[in-house]
């Protein structure tokens, strides 16, 4: 039977009750499926991740695609002329291997610039200026849709891209960004808890222990809006994607009551002092924790009981990219399984790489059952985008 028809039969013994939740969770991620689309499986087919299957697929879509329906067919694909000898890089911190970046250059002789950032904010106030200069950025998913709705991104052109079907089929259309025409998936991952086993008794299992006065100026949250806001929605019981302005006025006062026992807000750079002891409890992504418990191993993660976010994040070029046809070679070169492989090994992070995920040298634990239930997919807010901006900038006034 191929891949394709062994989903679609998994995918009908779930819906149709022959098969249990876990194991068609189970089954679904040794055909390849991602845990990210996964979660949107389940959400579209249950309306949320959290319930068990009450209805049908929806027509005309496979079983394991993301969600989001095909686009119709292009156009014949441009050609970006002949390959450039340099291209520039703007990545989030701590996010690549070593030497992905030095065996690139050896092998091809483009000559990378490459700098990174702490979050999606700063990217995204680089790229609304006009001409970053950049050819290759990595937002997360729901950064996508707002860049390609503004313009700021261009299409990927395929033909460039000799190793995407190493892509894992659920994340080769993602809802944020249908058939991936702007993006390449780089990594997933979870936002939780970071903390010291050996100075946080007991050991926190949600969002309150920033609310509590006994670690004050010891803990930290992500400088982040849609992270912090995001858990306070969470620790309330609702989506960490709310417009609904009650539900973010209630946000917003239990953000304030944890930011007076907050040392600060404070991204990937947190993770030096959770290894010196100086922040014992952190808000963070779980591939960074991995990253801090190779030097401090008494670092654990915690994935909260009232739920977190489930993210991709992906490579995308930015409208007039001074080197495109060299971004289409390094994506292509990062689909490499060997490549990926070495990635998600440095970085700790999930990879959207079928064939890597069995070269990796650990393992990555997939989300239990349990844990799976409690993830959320961030979306992009629309227009309320604004509202979330005044709120956190009145957060971090306060
Ligand atoms: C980089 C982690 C980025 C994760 N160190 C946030 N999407």
């Amino acid at each position: 039977m191929s891949k394709k028809s062994e989903a679609d039969s998994l995918f009908k013994n779930f819906v149709e009750g022959r098969l249990a939740r876990r194991d068609f969770i189970l089954q679904a991620l040794a055909l390849g499926a991602s845990v990210t689309a996964l979660g949107a499986v389940l959400e579209a087919c249950t309306g949320t991740p959290a319930e068990a299957p009450k209805a049908s697929p929806p027509p005309d879509k496979g079983p394991l695609t993301g969600g989001a329906a095909p686009t119709p067919a292009a156009p014949a694909e441009p050609d970006l002329g002949p390959m450039e000898t340099e291209l520039n890089i703007y990545n989030w911190s701590d996010y690549i291997a070593e030497d992905t970046v030095a065996n690139f250059t050896k092998e091809t002789g483009i000559k990378v610039k490459y700098d990174t950032y702490e979050s999606n904010e700063e990217l995204l106030a680089k790229l609304q200026v006009g001409t970053s200069g950049y050819d290759i950025v990595v937002p997360t998913g729901y950064i996508v849709t707002v860049l390609a709705a503004q313009n700021l991104l261009e299409p990927l052109v395929k033909k460039y891209l000799t190793n995407w079907k190493n892509i894992a089929p659920l994340f080769a259309n993602p809802t944020f960004d249908p058939d991936c025409a702007h993006s390449v998936p780089w990594q997933w991952g979870t936002t939780g808890i970071a903390y010291r086993s050996d100075k946080v008794n007991p050991p926190p299992d949600g969002w309150s222990i920033f609310q509590d006065p006994k670690y004050k100026h010891k803990m930290t949250q992500l400088d982040d809006e849609r992270d912090v806001i995001g858990a306070w929605l969470k620790f309330r019981g609702k989506s960490l994607s709310s417009t609904d302005t009650a539900d973010l006025a209630g946000a917003k006062a239990d953000a304030i009551l944890a930011k007076a026992n907050l040392k600060a807000y404070i991204s990937a750079e947190v993770k030096g002092q959770v290894v010196t002891g100086d922040v014992w409890v952190a808000q963070l992504w779980n591939g960074d924790t991995a990253q801090a418990a190779k030097e401090q191993p008494k670092i654990a993660y915690c994935l909260p009981k009232e739920g977190a976010a489930l993210w991709t994040d992906s490579l995308v070029i930015p409208k007039g990219a001074p080197h495109k046809r060299a971004a289409h070679a390094f994506m292509d070169y990062i689909l490499r399984p060997e490549v990926a492989a070495s990635i998600s090994d440095t970085t700790g992070y999930g990879t959207p790489n079928l064939p890597a995920s069995s070269k990796l040298a650990v393992p990555l634990p997939y989300p239990t059952d349990d844990e799976l239930k409690r993830l959320e997919v961030q979306k992009d807010l629309g227009k309320a985008a604004e509202l979330w901006d005044t709120l956190w900038t009145e957060i971090k006034a306060s």
